[in-house]
């Protein structure tokens, strides 16, 4: 029987964990985790207090890109479980109260999709290619690529097609943004167009709440092709990102407009988050007008500085913007794609990392996001304050980046190690074998869920804390106002709460109120006065 609230503006304030399949729990013991594993799971998730799920890609793949090269959108892959593991998890989810988000990948299929292999088959800039981009090469035979376009992975982002009868060069090239294995789809193609709504209805049909668009900015290109002048180093998550012609064009709007009519179409409507990486707050609320899509995840606060001043423009700013076409912010911190927060925030001297410092940032960090109105994610092993794994072999290493770029970006299997659930034993409960796909650091047996579970002052406990509190005084539904603070500090109120945070090299005193949550447990009242050593934040009642 269903649980979830019966709020059809759920979304607007939701909290939503991200669980990554392949590293959340093993039911099979094939030392990657699937589908079971995650049902097994499901009741700490709902302990945990998080409204939904949102679930990256389970489907048919071969798993180049961890599962971004989708072979087929309907089927989950057999790594993962079962396709009716999928419905099953839907239906226990919501059972428990929580919904469920799945992800869903347009701007490109695996090399392996049905669709790719038939086109391999027949003449390039034949009919059944222009479901791809097949693109003639510039040179007398067309051996040079059509232009200048890179992989966000690495290297070109063209391959060359060989000639279906003979196996040579063919003077045709397919377009791929992201790995060879991934060739983008051409969405001018009112095939393409269909059959991902078809997908849509499909997981509809079956309960899922909405679905998360992957590189939902790089659908459309500019048309031609004209040379963008990039060079290698412009890209990655947290670099900045600039306007190029593969990337945010004017017609993406116009398929959100038609995929948002098909979510309105079910009953409660249904939801979509974008992965927007896109140059500047404005474009980004582009798509998230009224029409269009209801959420996008906010890369602007994931690549904000640990700095007073900073975060608090780049908040209002995410806020103002996100008002003016009527939608709510999301913030999140973490992801499969970058480095854990724990060590991101941390502070380096040299090539060492305050591990120490980094965990009190990203508690704090934690809580202030947790405070802010509109949605928030959380990234799997991030309420245990996993920080990145960075001594991974490379023998043992899958991210594409670091094979396409010949180990030059390490890449992003360090935020991809396997949860460690129990203190001790091989893979840390994680498997029931023992196995796990990545290795985990001895570290990890004492940040495990059976160590904090219960523990004061444990990370878990803080954030199982926080979302109670949260949703108990309706935090993400609330409207922030600053309160005026030292330099290197941030002070706000929301609802009847005041979060206050130290994020310089000075401990922040302010007057005592009733102490509601702290990120530490040297937060502490006295005499009237609550003082907040550096890198902690506090929730307040006021
Ligand atoms: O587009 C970018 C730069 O302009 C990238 O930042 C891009 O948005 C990001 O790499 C996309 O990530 C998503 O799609 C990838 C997949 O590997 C990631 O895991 C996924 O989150 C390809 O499907």
């Amino acid at each position: 029987m269903s649980n979830v609230s019966v709020d059809t503006d759920w979304w607007r304030h939701a909290v939503i964990y991200q669980v990554y399949p392949r590293s959340f729990a093993d039911a099979n013991g094939d030392g990657m985790g699937d589908l079971p594993g995650i049902i097994d799971r499901l009741p700490y998730l709902a302990a945990l207090g998080v409204d939904a799920l949102w679930l990256n890609p389970f489907y048919a793949s071969p798993q180049h890109d961890a599962g971004y090269d989708v072979a087929d959108y309907r089927r989950a892959d057999e790594r993962f479980g079962e396709t009716a593991d999928a419905e099953r998890l839907i239906a226990t989810a919501h059972d428990l109260g929580m919904r469920v988000i799945f992800d869903i990948v347009p701007n490109h299929t695996s090399s392996e999709h049905p669709w790719f292999v038939e086109a391999l088959r027949t003449p390039p800039g034949s009919g059944i290619w222009s479901r791809y981009h097949c693109v003639r090469g510039r040179g007398p035979t067309g051996e040079e690529p059509p232009n200048d376009w890179l992989s966000v992975f690495g290297g070109l982002a063209w391959t060359q097609i060989p000639d279906p009868s003979t196996g040579e060069p063919s003077g045709w090239w397919y377009l791929h943004l992201f790995d060879s294995a991934q060739p983008d789809l051409n969405w001018n193609d009112p095939e393409v167009r269909d059959e991902h709504e078809r997908v849509l209805r499909h997981w509809f049909d079956r309960g899922v709440d909405g679905f998360r668009i992957d590189v939902a900015h790089g659908l459309v290109k500019t048309e031609g092709y004209p040379d963008s002048g990039e060079h290698p180093d412009m890209y990655g998550l947290e670099n900045e990102v600039l306007v190029l012609p593969q990337w945010d064009q004017p017609g993406v709007h116009d398929i959100y407009r038609a995929w948002r009519r098909v979510a309105d179409s079910y009953d409660p409507p249904r939801v979509f988050c974008g992965e927007v990486v896109v140059a500047t707050p404005e474009s980004h609320s582009m798509y998230l007008r009224p029409d269009e899509l209801h959420t996008a995840f906010n890369f602007h606060y994931l690549r904000s500085r640990w700095e007073a001043a900073h975060l608090r423009e780049v908040i209002d700013h995410s806020l103002e913007t996100a008002a003016q076409v009527g939608a709510p912010c999301t913030w999140v911190l973490s992801n499969h794609d970058i480095r854990r927060h724990a060590t991101r925030l941390a502070p380096e001297a040299g090539d060492v990392v305050d591990a120490n410092r980094g965990l009190a940032r990203a508690r704090a960090a934690s809580l202030i996001m947790l405070a802010l109105p509109g949605s928030a994610y959380l990234y799997q092993g991030e309420e245990l304050g996993l920080p990145e794994v960075t001594d991974i072999p490379d023998d043992k290493r899958e991210d594409p980046t670091f094979h396409r770029t010949n180990g030059e970006v390490v890449g992003r299997d360090g935020c991809r190690v396997p949860i460690p659930w129990r203190t001790t034993g091989a893979s840390f409960g994680f498997s029931d074998t023992g196995a796990s796909w990545l290795p985990q650091p001895e570290y990890f047996g004492e940040l495990s869920v059976e160590a904090q579970a219960g523990s004061a002052g444990s990370t878990l406990e803080m954030y199982r804390e926080a979302l109670r509190l949260r949703h108990q005084l309706s935090l993400g539904e609330g409207t922030l106002s600053w309160l005026d603070s030292p330099e290197d500090t941030l002070a706000f109120t929301i609802n009847n709460v005041t979060v206050v945070a130290a994020m310089g090299e000075q401990p922040l005193a302010w007057p005592a109120a009733e102490l509601l949550l702290a990120s530490s447990p040297d937060v502490v009242v006295v005499d009237g006065q609550i003082t907040l050593p550096p890198d902690t934040a506090a929730w307040l009642r006021l």
